[in-house]
Order: C-alpha cells, then sequence, then structure tokens
C-alpha cells in the first residue's frame, strides 16, 4: 500500500536485520522508532503465543535510566508508587503521572543498583520530564538512555527456551525480577516479564551491535519449542486486559480509571509528582472506569485508528478505546472507558462507521 521512507529520527532497533531476514511485513511507530507487528500469518502467529514460544523486537520500549547518588530518591519522586522496599533485581510496574494525576506513562521500573534505575517506558518521551525533574529539584543524579534493547519471548513454552539458553535459575525468576548475566559473551539481562499474559521472559540486550547474534541464539535454542517471531499482539493483550498507554489513555486518564490504582500509594511523599492530585481524585471518586465490551456480529471487525462512541440510551457515555476479532472467544471485543455508572451486565451500543453495534460491557480481563 504504502512504504516508510527512511529518516535518522525513526531509530531501527538492533534486531531490525534480524527482523527482515524472518519475513516483517508489518510495522507501527513507537518511541520514534520502528515495532514490527507481522510477519505475514497473523494466526499463526497469534496461536503460537497462545500454545508455544513467540520472539518479539521490542527494543521499542527504551530505557531511560538514572545513575548516581540521587538516582533512588529521583526515582521515588516520579513514581507514585512506594519504592522503599524494592531490591536490585527487582522490577515493578509504575503509573507515571503529572502534577494534575494524569497518567503520563505506564513503564516497568527495575532496580540495577542502589545508584541505578531504569523506567522500560510505553510510548511517550520520559527522558526530558526525568531530566527536568532531576533539574528542577536540583538532585545529583544523570538521566541517559543507554545502548538497551529488549527481546520477548512470551507463550507457554517460553520458559523451557529461557532455560535451555541460560539455565534452570530462570525457572525460579518472580514476576518483573531479573538478573544480568552474559551469553556468548552479549551482556543481557533476563527478566520474567512482557506483554502477553500466556507467560514469558524478556532478554534486555546491552550492546545494540549483537541484536543479529543474539537474535539467531534464541532462534536456535528455541527450535524444540517450535519458535518463530512475533509481536506484542493486540489480540491475545485484548482478550488478557492489558493496558496500552495512550491508545487506551487520553490526556485526561488518571490510573484510577484504568485498572492501575492498586499500583498507587497514596501514603508515599508529599514531593512525589501528582500524589496529592491523585488523593483528590481518589477521595472525590473517578468519573470513568474501564470495562471490556462484548460485541455482537459474526465478522471480524476492522481496526480502527480513533475510539468509538459507546451509547446508551441516546447519550454517549464512554468511548471504545480498541476493537478486535477475539480467536478464542470468537466475537468482536475492546475496551470501554465508560462514566462509572455504565456497570457489568449494561447493553450500549456502539458507533462504528455510522452505523450502530449492540454490545454489553464486562469486567475486564476477557480471558
Ligand atoms: N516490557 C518492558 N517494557 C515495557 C513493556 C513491557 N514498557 C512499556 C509497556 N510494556 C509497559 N506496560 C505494561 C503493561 C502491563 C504489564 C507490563 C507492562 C503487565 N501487567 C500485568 C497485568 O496487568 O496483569 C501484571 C502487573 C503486575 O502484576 O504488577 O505485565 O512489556 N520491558
Amino acid at each position: 500500500m504504502f512504504s516508510i521512507s527512511p529518516s535518522a529520527r525513526l531509530r531501527t532497533s538492533p534486531f531490525y536485520q534480524a527482523t527482515l531476514a524472518e519475513g516483517m511485513t508489518h510495522v507501527t511507530s513507537y518511541n520514534n522508532m520502528l515495532l514490527p507487528t507481522g510477519f505475514g500469518n497473523p494466526e499463526e502467529e497469534y496461536w503460537r503465543i497462545i500454545n508455544g514460544a513467540s520472539l518479539w523486537d521490542v527494543a521499542v520500549e527504551r530505557q531511560v535510566q538514572l545513575l548516581g547518588p540521587d538516582a533512588g530518591r529521583l526515582a521515588q519522586i516520579l513514581c507514585p508508587r512506594d519504592l522503599s522496599k524494592c531490591i536490585v533485581g527487582q522490577g515493578k510496574y509504575v503509573a507515571l503521572c503529572n502534577h494534575q494525576g494524569m497518567l503520563i506513562n505506564d513503564p516497568i521500573l527495575l532496580k540495577l543498583a542502589d545508584d541505578r534505575y531504569w523506567l522500560s517506558i510505553a510510548d511517550s518521551n520520559i527522558w526530558f520530564w526525568a531530566e527536568a525533574i532531576a533539574a528542577e529539584r536540583g538532585l545529583n543524579v544523570e538521566v541517559s538512555e543507554p545502548d538497551v534493547s529488549p527481546l520477548a519471548i512470551q507463550g507457554p513454552m517460553a520458559e523451557n527456551v529461557i532455560a535451555a539458553l541460560f539455565g534452570d535459575w530462570v525457572r525460579d525468576l518472580k514476576y518483573f525480577w531479573f538478573k544480568e548475566t552474559k551469553i556468548e559473551g552479549i551482556p543481557v539481562a533476563v527478566a520474567r516479564s512482557g506483554w502477553s499474559k500466556q507467560g514469558g521472559f524478556e532478554i534486555y540486550l546491552m550492546d545494540g551491535l549483537k541484536g543479529t547474534p543474539l537474535w539467531n541464539l534464541v532462534r536456535e535454542a528455541g527450535k524444540p519449542w517450535g519458535i518463530g517471531p512475533g509481536n506484542p499482539n493486540v489480540h491475545e493483550r485484548i482478550e488478557s486486559g492489558l493496558l496500552s498507554w495512550g491508545g487506551d489513555t487520553d490526556n485526561q486518564t488518571n490510573p484510577f480509571e484504568v485498572r492501575m490504582g492498586q499500583y498507587v500509594d497514596l501514603d508515599v511523599a508529599d514531593d512525589v509528582i501528582g500524589i496529592q492530585a491523585l488523593r483528590k481524585i481518589k477521595s472525590q471518586g473517578p468519573k470513568r472506569h474501564q470495562l471490556g465490551i462484548v460485541l455482537e456480529g459474526t465478522e471480524p471487525a476492522e481496526p480502527v485508528f480513533h475510539w468509538l462512541d459507546i451509547m446508551s440510551n441516546g447519550h454517549k457515555i464512554g468511548d471504545m478505546t480498541n476493537i478486535i476479532w477475539s480467536p478464542r472467544l470468537k466475537t468482536n471485543i475492546g475496551f470501554a472507558l465508560v462514566s462509572v455508572e455504565a456497570k457489568p451486565g449494561d447493553n450500549v451500543e456502539v458507533v462504528q462507521a455510522g452505523k450502530s453495534i449492540i454490545g454489553k460491557l464486562q469486567t475486564l480481563p476477557f480471558l
């Protein structure tokens, strides 16, 4: 249909050559980089995540590194979640908010050392934000984007692949925990994490020149489990209720609206950005909440670039923020960001291309 014009603005991943060689057919943009989203066989790619082991170039999940004596201070100021008990080797899912308590990113925070943290970010520039906050607060910390690129291995067979590569110790890793190690001389950190609910790991490559060798090592080790290329899969993640920042959120979304309240600690210090606003939002009660919506119909819906209006009794009650065919539920589903008055079980109408589709609200996840 069309091609992408190369530009140094649009950075490629260390795994770019490897994904080209695998026959990458689709990309999207994320953090000013190309994120592979398809290899020509969507059905096979989906079922490989559900039943096997799938290999994803997720180098777009850039790291914002906080390094120096005040790294821990800065991490806590940026994150409205209590980090005081976070130890080296531990990761945590965090809700970065602005001063108004609006969600500006939902990264995984990794503590590499007492004076070194990474924020493994979603699709918004946190480097500028962290740098500015550090300067304004007079902190002794260096904010940078290190040469680090995650490679995800997801699916029920992923653990066997990672154990074959690194040893059985990986089987004892707790969720979001990680360990720095080497494979054939390539420096990496291995974490139990990834944007699917089928289980899996992420290998954080720490040498951008070694993308192809690392890809090939994983490909080879995964052969007994039928590993193949894949990507953060929109069908699986919606079935599983995983949030896409920027896709399912707007600039008025607070963490309580999108099921991230469990990651907010209201008793962190008053100098944590957004905490005072978050306390107020919590006490007044959020206006919207995030539910699932199941649509009637047997034809797979076309994905769209925008939100769809959700109507009830002729009034707009919220937005459907994504819409996909669920191969396992065999129906169209998506997320609803709706008034808190709308409840699971309610019947609604969704407007797509001028036509109304009947749907029913339910709690997330779908599966
Ligand atoms: N891996 C890495 N970096 C990332 C992502 C990733 N950065 C951007 C984006 N993904 C961050 N967003 C999420 C969203 C959800 C989860 C992980 C990252 C997730 N959530 C589980 C859930 O919601 O059920 C578990 C959360 C928990 O129990 O704490 O896994 O994928 N490197």
